[in-house]
């Protein structure tokens, strides 16, 4: 038996078939800087319940993968400076050590399913990062979504990964990456990579029945869901694209390496747009935690069952 324990509030909602919607804990420990970390991830938490689903926070601690956080294990988590950023390779060394983790989109995922969670609502995932001809440093996200079944709600891969080397790979793992409500695919804080998507599905349903028909089809993986990011909350490509090529330029003369790379980008594009890549992040996790309620919901309708 996987070591899981679950919150009361989502040990409720899976007695009485609610929805619920996996969330990850890397973009709270990782992610974002405190306290803002934390008020995003109660925030989202919040959006979830309003549309009507049950938010799990996913997370490592005592020897335990912790399927939704009390109100303390997460204000604890969120102002964790060590916690270790767990992937698949990472998950059982640091349960069997007894460290406290949080857990990428991949080990989320990897989390999700074994508690029976079919949604997961994150920023972005990780991808192909730029210069990976020469690195090899390809996000374990990639694979994951190719061999776990859970559909992750995202805004699509960060801007500061070589994008379209990310959707390559994902086409050959055979990953169905959907642009929800549009035909373009989004790039996190802009709502337009100049790439065409594969796929493209205009509402939860839709989106929950093709997770549906993959498992009656016995494919394995899951599904990605490109969600743009709201308009408002929008930072233009050429806006970023300069910041974003400093950041990568410092991290290279600083010999940032593996694991680090992502959080290292993260803060500093946070420090190079004063703050507004953070608040564009926030705006786009929300969005994506109710498009993912929403799935949530229409996964347990009758007509999906
Ligand atoms: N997107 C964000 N913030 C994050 C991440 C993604 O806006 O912190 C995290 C996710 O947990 C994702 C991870 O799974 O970065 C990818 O890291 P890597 O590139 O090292 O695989
Ligand atoms: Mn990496």
């Amino acid at each position: 038996m996987p070591p899981l324990q679950f919150s009361a509030e989502v040990q409720a909602a899976r007695d009485a078939a609610r929805p619920i919607v996996a969330l990850e804990s890397t973009i709270i420990t990782h992610g974002m800087p405190w306290p803002r970390n934390l008020d995003m991830a109660q925030t989202v938490e919040g959006d979830i319940r309003a549309a009507g689903a049950v938010p799990a926070t996913i997370a490592v601690m005592d020897g335990t993968i912790h399927i939704g956080l009390s109100e303390d294990q997460l204000t604890r988590l969120a102002q964790t400076h060590d916690a270790l950023k767990l992937s698949r390779a990472d998950l059982a060394v640091a349960l069997a050590g007894g460290h406290v983790g949080a857990t990428t989109v991949a080990a989320t995922m990897i989390c999700a399913h074994l508690a029976g969670i079919e949604v997961f609502a994150t920023g972005g995932i990780g991808g192909v990062h730029r210069g990976a001809e020469t690195s090899f440093d390809i996000s374990a996200d990639l694979q994951e979504l190719a061999q776990t079944p859970v559909t992750v709600v995202a805004a699509g891969a960060k801007a500061i990964l070589d994008l379209p080397k990310t959707f390559e790979v994902l086409e050959t793992l055979g990953v169905p990456v959907i642009a929800y409500g549009q035909d373009a695919l989004p790039a996190f804080w802009s709502r337009d990579a100049g790439l065409a998507a594969p796929l493209r599905l205009d509402s939860p349903q839709a989106i929950a029945q093709a997770h549906r028909m993959r498992a009656r089809l016995r494919l394995p993986g899951g599904q990605l869901v490109a969600n743009p990011i709201p308009p408002e909350a929008e930072i233009p490509a050429t806006t970023l694209e300069p910041l974003i090529a400093q950041a990568l330029a410092e991290a290279q003369a600083q010999g940032i390496a593996a694991k680090a790379v992502t959080p290292f980008l993260l803060s500093r594009i946070f420090d190079l747009t004063e703050g507004r890549s953070l608040a564009a992040n926030i705006a786009l996790v929300r969005s994506n935690a109710r498009l993912a309620a929403q799935i949530a919901g229409a996964l347990t309708d009758a007509a999906c069952l």
